[in-house]
């Protein structure tokens, strides 16, 4: 046991390190860079970008104390037999599974599907693909966090109201704490940031907390 106490919001948590894992959502090309699926839907990419920085210094010293650390990527069977028909019309245009400037968008084995080469997994860091904006449905996320006897998550990723919420949320109802660090999340829409971090910490942390970078790394001394 390795017990560590991080600043956050509405009050700070202990956690133990070696019960604890770092989970990076979605940091996809797909998402983060100019010229992919995110962009195509017409949003400013710098907005996420911005978390990529902040996120590097927490991977790096997450991986430096051999904490878990996962990532994960939304996509889709290449024959896109995984993606409910709903889901490919969203928004009246269909994108997943069309050719965009980094391949097929959030096809699996495609360029704009993988993660940027800043945050880039390391052999041995389990990477979970999943077809749907929860971390935990059709995965083996929850399997993988149980066989480790983790209990804390440090969260960081895009989009923080959509892929980031959906998992915070079921992971507190798996019984995590989650804490989300608010330099490493990104949304297209800042309104959505702001909100999306009150929402968190709410009620005396309805679903879990909300820290930053600077924050983790001093808890980890
Ligand atoms: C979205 C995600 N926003 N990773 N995906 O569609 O949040």
């Amino acid at each position: 046991m390795s017990m560590h106490s991080i600043e956050a919001e509405p009050f700070p948590l202990p956690f133990d390190e070696a019960a604890t894992a770092l989970v990076i959502i979605d940091m996809q090309r797909d998402f983060v860079l100019p010229g992919g699926f995110g962009e195509k839907l017409g949003n400013d990419t710098s907005l996420l970008l911005a978390a990529v920085a902040p996120t590097q210094r927490v991977l790096e010293l997450a991986r430096q104390k051999g904490m878990l650390v996962i990532h994960t990527r939304e996509g889709h069977r290449p024959d896109l037999s995984d993606c409910p028909p709903a889901k490919l019309t969203r928004g009246g245009q269909t994108f997943i599974g069309t050719e965009g400037p980094m391949g097929r968008i959030l096809v699996r084995g495609e360029q704009g599907h993988d993660i940027i080469h800043q945050l880039y997994p390391k052999a041995g860091e389990p990477v979970i693909d999943k077809p749907g904006k929860g971390s935990f449905h059709a995965t083996d996320l929850h399997q993988i966090l149980l066989d480790r006897g983790i209990k804390t998550l440090i969260v960081c990723g895009v989009t923080l109201e959509v892929c980031v919420h959906t998992t915070v949320r079921e992971a507190n109802d798996r019984g995590y704490e989650c804490v989300v660090l608010s330099d490493c999340v990104a949304s297209y829409f800042p309104e959505f940031q702001r909100v999306g971090l009150e929402m968190i910490k709410a009620q005396g942390a309805i679903f879990g907390w909300v820290s930053n970078s600077k924050e983790f790394i001093a808890a980890m001394g």
